[in-house]
């Protein structure tokens, strides 16, 4: 038995034990909320550079925040307290615009004329041992120190090898969030909205600040606070004084703000007659609606509009076109230098195809809009699907601004469960060449006015962000906004590199890490391909929620265009949409030589070969395997992916903190059950139409159809 003593004395011990054992976990644990500004190692250039000091000789709030940010990266970078300094001197940092009489005498005056006022110069004079970062505004200052940071944190030598130019791609890089005025949050899984607009505007949520700073750390410059499908009630004046505090909080980053309008506010909040565009008394509500917004917000963005659309009130509900919807908007909002972003996602239960029905309203409309007007269009013609082909409006509206839109949160592609890095369907799609203009019209060139010239430009991105610890529900959804962000500022960065500068910043430097899951997060996004939608298959998940396979699904006096049955038309003759000239000729919609490519199955992208025809079970694939072959094929790959994935993980274990390595486990153990419920679900449905055999080769299934279609909703 322990004496009273020797039991105290232990009692302590295990005390200290556990403390320690404590302190050691929480000191070493990272919950996410830090996003890419979690690992700061010790940046090494070579022996001389290590600069100590900070010298800005300009005022405003956002050289505040640079100041600040210099600080706080710098001394964590260079392990050394960091002086901020009245004059230039060796080994400082220098950052500011020509107004700064060193940096006007050492920055050549024709680099100011080619960086605008969203770009900058990073430039490091050796004999002087001296950073220079040079913009022509402090929000361009602001990004040059991000990115100066971002090379220290992931590439150093870069900084000294050469003077660096940036400018970005498009002038409006925006986030669209779907954030509802209830706090609720429409395709979103990450919590509720961050906006917590029952708190506005007397306290301001801390994290919009966090926000504020990574979006400005990738040069995102606006952010539409609220869902497309939008409730009037944010143009009361109530929520608009809610509005103004965000707007006042987001400005020293460079984000303005917009709103998504119903288009029927006129009847709605006003208590007009209609809200017809051509009304004048409609207009007049406008103006004094937008006046009102002006008078409280200066920079305010302007509008997103989904306007008929899913339900959506708009200007064909009074006999008018998209045109003279959005004109009547974008022509108030002009005085005030705002913008109409009009979305191009339309589409109804008529006997066309879907895929065809916004380019048939949109393309007679090209050269109507007036030039403060951008059309919002989807990257595909159906629904930010796992894959799809390109939405064949981009170049065909050589008059007209586009601009893309990518969802960035993961509707169809495992919701913030499975880990698909976006950057290789974003960067597939901005690569698309159209072959409008000859070769290299890509929809990235099209968008940034690098083909037709003069015209507003903008991208933007449905946000994964919400109020999870971790912002996006699974940590590597944080490379998804990320992605989406730098692409945002060049849309010809490769995103492979992305991917290696995210996990540097986001975990470890140590290569082994790095390159391991940089591969893992470049095969991802193909790897849900196959196991949910391989082929060109599309539209096979669950009614509404959007989530696991329903390829069965049937609701009786639902929509067809809604039901996957539309999309895939499995039958005993063959799988597929035919899109082809014997179909619906969707493929006239594309230009040459993409049209015979795809009209053809035979030069048809085996990736989109169902998305264009329906072609018979024992269709000869040109790998020699038959149609169904192949397909069993695909899914069963996507899931040896998955589970390849997972084990990849665990031998990282060494280089991630024991609670995102847990985290992301569980994430995966869901996404293996969820990848093989999705490949059962579709190869043992599609079998009753096929009435072939799963390959011997194959994992069989383990699941039954009947035990699937009755168990609704993820049955693992
Ligand atoms: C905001 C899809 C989504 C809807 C979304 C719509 C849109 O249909 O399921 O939730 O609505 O796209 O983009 O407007």
């Amino acid at each position: 038995m322990l004496s009273r003593q020797t039991s105290k004395r232990s009692y302590l011990l295990i005390f200290l034990v556990c403390f320690s054992m404590f302190s050691l976990y929480s000191s070493n644990d990272e919950d996410g909320s830090k996003l890419w500004f979690t690992n700061y190692q010790k940046a090494i250039i070579n022996d001389n550079y290590h600069p100590g000091s900070i010298y800005i000789n300009e005022s405003s709030p956002t050289f505040q925040l640079i100041l600040e940010e210099l600080n706080y990266s710098m001394s964590l970078l260079f392990k050394q307290n960091i002086k901020t300094l009245n004059n230039h001197a060796k080994g400082c940092i220098c950052v500011g615009t020509s107004n700064n009489g060193y940096i006007a005498e050492s920055i050549e005056k024709d680099f100011f004329r080619k960086i605008g006022n969203e770009g900058f110069i990073i430039k490091y004079i050796s004999e002087e041992d001296i950073t220079i970062i040079a913009a022509n505004t402090d929000i361009a200052a602001l990004y040059g120190i991000h990115h100066y940071l971002r090379l220290l944190r992931t590439d150093p030598e870069q900084i000294i090898a050469q003077t660096i130019i940036e400018k970005p791609a498009y002038q409006n890089r925006i986030l669209n969030h779907w954030d509802n005025l209830d706090g609720t949050v429409e395709r979103g899984y990450a919590g509720r909205s961050i906006w917590k607009w029952e708190d506005l505007p007397e306290r301001l949520n801390p994290r919009i600040r966090e926000y504020a700073r990574a979006n400005a750390s990738l040069g995102i410059n606006g952010t539409v606070l609220n869902n497309v499908n939008a409730d009037p009630d944010v143009l009361k004046p109530d929520f608009l004084r809610k509005v103004k505090r965000i707007a006042d909080e987001l400005r020293p980053y460079g984000i303005r703000v917009y709103l998504s309008v119903n288009f029927s506010s006129p009847e709605i909040l006003g208590g007009l007659q209609n809200s017809d565009p051509l009304n004048p008394n409609v207009k007049a509500w406008w103006l004094k609606k937008v006046n009102s917004i002006y008078e409280l917000i200066p920079d305010f963005g302007g509008f997103l509009v989904k306007a008929n659309s899913e339900g959506q009130p708009g200007p064909q509900d009074f006999g008018r076109s998209h045109a003279e919807g959005a004109n009547m908007l974008a022509d108030i909002l002009k005085p005030f230098g705002g913008i109409v972003m009009w979305r191009a996602f339309v589409y109804n239960p008529s006997g066309e195809d879907r895929a065809k029905q916004a380019f048939i309203e949109f393309k007679p409309l090209d050269g109507e809009f007036h030039d403060n007007v951008l059309i919002q269009v989807k990257n595909g013609p159906i629904d930010f699907q796992p894959r799809e082909p390109f939405n064949p409006l981009f170049g065909a509206m050589e008059n007209t601004a586009l601009m893309p839109e990518v969802q960035i949160t993961k509707e169809y592609l495992g919701f913030s469960d499975h880990l698909a890095y976006l950057g290789p369907l974003f960067s597939e799609f901005l690569q698309s060449d159209t072959y409008m203009k000859g070769n290299n019209t890509t929809i990235a060139r099209i968008t940034d006015n690098s083909i037709y010239g003069d015209k507003i430009t903008a991208i933007a991105g449905v946000a994964n962000i919400g109020s999870d610890t971790n912002w996006c529900g699974h940590h590597f959804d944080q490379a998804n906004w990320y992605v989406f962000g730098r692409l945002a500022w060049n849309n010809q960065l490769s995103v492979k590199e992305i991917a290696r500068e995210w996990l540097k910043q986001t975990f470890t430097t140590q290569p082994g890490f790095v390159e391991t899951m940089a591969k893992v997060m470049m095969e991802s996004r193909e790897a849900v391909v196959n196991y949910m939608t391989p082929l060109g298959l599309h539209h096979l998940m669950g009614w509404s929620h959007h989530y696991g396979p329903e390829p069965w699904c049937d609701i009786p006096g639902a929509r067809p265009d809604w039901l996957p049955r539309y999309y895939h038309n499995a039958d005993s003759n063959g799988i597929g949409f035919n899109r082809s000239s014997s179909g619906s000729n969707a493929v006239e919609l594309y230009a040459e030589p993409l049209r015979s490519m795809f009209n053809d199955p035979q030069l048809c992208p085996d990736k989109y070969l169902l998305w264009f025809h329906h072609l018979p079970w024992d269709y000869q694939m040109s790998n020699g395997r038959d149609l169904w072959t192949e397909l069993c094929h695909r899914y069963s790959e996507g899931v040896e992916n998955v589970r390849l994935f997972r084990d990849l993980w665990h031998k990282m274990e060494k280089f991630v903190d024991p609670r995102r390595y847990n985290e992301v486990s569980q994430k995966m153990d869901t996404q293996l059950n969820e990848a093989i419920w999705w490949r059962d679900a579709c190869l043992l449905y599609f079998q009753t139409f096929s009435g072939m055999e799963i390959p011997p080769e194959l994992d069989k299934p383990v699941h039954t159809l009947e035990g699937l279609v009755n168990k609704g909703i993820n049955p693992v």
